[in-house]
């Protein structure tokens, strides 16, 4: 008698521990579709304030009023700011009414080759002649 009952002892603790992975494996699933589904959102979230600082080739005080009036120009840029010596444009734009990649396109359009968008010739050729950076 006493080996049936322990056989079933056994029987329902292997049931218990199979359950209670199955009981983890849905918490693990569960957690992970609720994560994904957060990190889904987080992406689509457009940032009304985004800070975001790329490279802009330029030399002097009248590429900085150029590069940034670029900038301004864009619909969406709140500040801009180019640094002389850095090089670094670094602007708050609302991402709901433009992209980065707009920035980009706009500063190259007035003759200044950025990280991400290179001036065509034909752009870069208007520039007054001692703005003509030295391109890389
Ligand atoms: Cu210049």
């Amino acid at each position: 008698m006493s080996k049936i009952n322990g056989n079933y002892n056994f029987k329902i603790k292997t049931t218990l521990i199979k359950n209670n992975k199955q009981m983890k494996n849905i918490i693990v699933t569960l957690v992970l579709v609720t994560f994904l589904g957060f990190s889904a959102q987080a992406q689509t979230k457009k940032n009304k304030n985004l800070k975001y600082t790329t490279a802009v080739n330029g030399n002097c005080e009248q590429c900085k009023k150029r590069i940034e009036k670029a900038a301004f120009s864009v619909p969406g840029v709140k500040t801009a700011n180019w640094d002389i010596s850095s090089h670094q444009l670094t602007v708050i734009l609302n991402e709901e009414k433009c992209s980065t990649a707009d920035l980009n396109k706009a500063v190259a359009k007035v003759g200044h080759d950025t990280k991400e968008v290179k001036a065509t010739k034909e752009d870069y050729d208007n520039l007054h002649s001692c703005c003509k950076y030295e391109r890389e």
